[in-house]
């Protein structure tokens, strides 16, 4: 059964493979599995029918015959569950790939999105700058812990995972819009070979060509 996502319909950075589709993408990708994409607008996003899929009114969501799933790393982890790929074969192994997963998305994705949120929201306000410096010094805190684990490892636990592939994710959110990376080089190449993917590559084109092909048919 092939399995139908969300995404925006009109996205902030306009395809630029920040919007948690693309991780959703990048996954489905990565196993070989196809899919179907709806996009929806913001207008939509928030009324019941959307809502029944995914109760804070967001995308990504995730349908596949009776399932329908919300969160992105819930939907990257069931696709890892059930196609090979994602995650190693022994149980231990799986158990620390999806605590990478976990970290990812509570412990280094909570600053960094909020990072983001003001730089776009908060420019203005008086304490603007005071939080930046708090929130980047919290951010950099992270990064050198994770950097000091990765070491001059490839990926963070033996082969790529879904732990790496939401690591990366989140990661990327910082390159578009500040060099932080760059002080931390094996980040910064981490990162880069994850972006070298294949999988990678193909989610990201496709997650493009939606706003490529509005441009074209507006013109
Ligand atoms: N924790 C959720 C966050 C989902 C989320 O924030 N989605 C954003 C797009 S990346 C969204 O729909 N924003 C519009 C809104 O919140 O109104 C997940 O990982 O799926």
């Amino acid at each position: 059964m092939v399995p139908t996502i969300t995404a925006f319909e009109q996205s902030p950075d306009r395809g630029k493979g920040l919007a948690r589709d693309m991780r959703v993408r990048w996954a489905l990708e990565e196993v070989g599995r196809p899919y179907e994409v709806r996009l929806v607008s913001f207008k939509a996003m928030k009324q019941p029918a959307h809502r029944a899929l995914q109760p804070f009114g967001q995308i990504p969501t995730y349908e596949e015959g009776d399932l329908v799933l919300f969160e992105s790393g819930a939907i990257v982890l069931h696709i890892a569950e059930r196609n090979a790929g994602l995650l190693p074969k022994d149980a231990n192994g799986r158990s620390r790939a999806i605590a990478w997963m976990f970290a990812a998305l509570n412990t280094l994705e909570p600053p960094i999105f909020e990072r983001s949120l003001l730089m776009i929201l908060d420019r203005e306000k008086p304490w603007y700058e005071d939080r930046l410096h708090a929130l980047e010094s919290g951010i950099r805190n992270r990064l050198g812990d994770l950097s000091r684990r990765l070491g001059d490892a490839e990926w963070l636990d033996g082969a790529f995972s879904a732990g790496d592939l939401i690591m990366i994710s989140v990661l990327l959110r910082l390159k578009g819009s500040s060099d932080i990376l760059d002080d931390y080089p094996n980040l910064a190449a981490y990162v880069a070979r994850g972006e070298a993917r294949p999988a990678y590559r193909r989610a990201f084109a496709a997650q493009l060509a939606v706003f490529t092909s509005q441009a074209m048919a507006s013109q």
